[in-house]
């Protein structure tokens, strides 16, 4: 049930040059790399999940570089971090030892290590260290397929490179007992290298733009195209590329693999009903996600941003599936996603989930017109899903003007929540409300 595709695809790496973290899975290397896996648990600065899961995440982010092999990880708890070596000296001490005895030649520290406090371990300990965003880095530069996420990966790490320059530097200075230090041989090299990347930064955005007016291009004909735009968004390992693949009939890579997609594809799929769309897979996303990274996939994110329809993944099996969801919402508006964008929620992986449990989800998806519980794998409850995509277009809508007194704040909560306000404004009365329904909606409005 597919149509060809839609996708901009384009060799891989051509005119690739440097400006990305050194390559620790390197092709010219037989054996594979033997990394230890850190999860500092500051105290101080605790979030909302717990670090055993916090440290398999990182763990499998590990696992998602090539060529590498986990060979010890741990939680570290620590009341706050400490400026030179981050963890305590004894714990130092102790894991160089083990580190040692393992042969570990890579430390992946799951947090911010400050370039001062990574060159005082990698010493101290005689490995290579990254931290959590130059891990992600990495991954992403060993994913990149496209011109233009091999541009916006190597943007992302120079922009990385270039913070730690200027931490590096200022550190410098504070050793040496001082502002209005000026020359000296330490900051003209700090300053070169910054220049250096400046310019290296300039060349790069010039050569985005160009990519980035073609894909314009080619998005100005899509938009000719009467087919609404559905793009599957989530966690990274959601299941999204097996869904797009399930619903396409493509052969998009899904792995248990975190961040196994990158470069966003697109595709025509007729659903049974008959009914066009393009459905859009994009990257994953992750908690904690580098900030650098989230500016570079704004771009590959704008199909998200134009959809019509946004279905978001979810692993409903994860232990940790709810704060996943809250971390997906959170990312979804910093990156501008309009609340007028209907959504829905995809409870997938539901074959993972047994007993009543199951049943539970499936009765509560039920209850709601924007859930839908399945598995992408068995295909179970999908029949539900696609009817509902399908419908979400097939309905027609109408535009009406709402005024809704100050006291009524479920009634506003409802259309929020159903994603109908196209604006809104404050007048004497109460809200003046904007919405744009179904005949179905406005029933069930008239009924609340
Ligand atoms: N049991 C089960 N496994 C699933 C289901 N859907 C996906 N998976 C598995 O989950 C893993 C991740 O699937 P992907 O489709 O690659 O996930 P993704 O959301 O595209 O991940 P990224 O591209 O890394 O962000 C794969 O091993 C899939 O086989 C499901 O419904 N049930
Ligand atoms: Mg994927």
């Amino acid at each position: 049930m597919s149509d060809p595709e839609e996708g901009e695809e384009e060799p891989r790496r051509e005119g690739f040059e440097g400006g990305q973290p050194e390559a620790s899975g390197g092709a010219t290397r037989s054996q594979p790399m033997r990394a230890f896996v850190l999860h500092p648990d500051i105290r101080s600065e605790r979030s909302r999940r717990l670090p055993e899961h916090r440290l398999a995440e990182a763990v499998a982010l590990a696992a998602a570089l090539p060529d590498m092999e986990i060979v010890g990880h741990e939680v570290v708890r620590l009341p706050r971090a400490q400026p030179g070596l981050l963890f305590g000296t004894g714990k130092v001490a102790e894991m160089k030892t083990r580190f040692e005895a393992l042969e570990v030649g890579l430390v992946l520290v799951d947090g911010p290590v400050s370039p001062v406090q990574q060159r005082n371990l990698e010493k101290e300990w005689g490995v290579k260290l990254l931290d959590r965003t130059g891990l992600i880095l990495e991954i992403f530069a060993d994913r990149a397929r496209t011109r233009e996420g091999v541009l916006q990966v190597e943007l992302a790490a120079l922009s990385y490179q270039r913070t730690r320059l200027v931490r590096a530097w200022t550190h410098l200075e504070r050793q040496r007992g001082g502002f209005g230090f000026v020359g000296g041989p330490g900051e003209t090299q700090i300053e070169a290298d910054r220049r250096a990347i400046d310019e290296q930064v300039i060349r790069i955005r010039r050569q985005l733009d160009k990519v980035v007016r073609t894909r314009e291009l080619h998005r100005a004909s899509r938009r000719k195209v009467p087919f609404p735009i559905v793009a599957l968004v989530g966690y990274t390992n959601a299941g999204k590329s097996t869904l797009f693949n399930r619903m396409t009939g493509a052969e998009v890579l899904a792995k248990d693999m975190l961040f196994a997609t990158l470069d966003p594809t697109m595709r025509g799929v007729t659903l049974p009903s008959g009914r066009k769309v393009i459905l859009s897979d994009t990257v994953g996303f992750i908690s904690d996600l580098p900030t650098q990274l989230v500016a570079a996939f704004r771009a590959t994110l704008e199909e998200v941003l134009e959809a019509d329809l946004i279905l978001h993944v979810r692993d409903i099996a994860h232990p940790e599936t709810a704060e996943q969801a809250a971390d997906v919402a959170e990312i979804l508006q910093s990156l501008g996603v309009k609340g007028a964008t209907p959504q829905y929620e995809v409870w997938n992986k539901l074959d993972l989930v047994e007993g009543s449990a199951h049943e539970q989800l499936v009765a509560q998806a039920q209850r709601s017109e924007t859930v839908f519980a399945l598995s992408a794998l068995t295909g179970e409850g999908l029949p539900e899903l696609l009817e509902a995509v399908s419908a979400a277009f097939d309905e027609e809508k109408t535009d009406r003007t709402l005024t809704l007194g100050f006291a009524d704040g479920r009634r506003r909560a409802w259309l929020h929540a159903e994603g109908v306000v196209t604006a809104e404004a404050e007048t004497d009365e109460g809200h003046r409300i904007e919405v744009r329904w179904t005949a179905r909606q406005e029933k069930r409005y008239r009924d609340l």
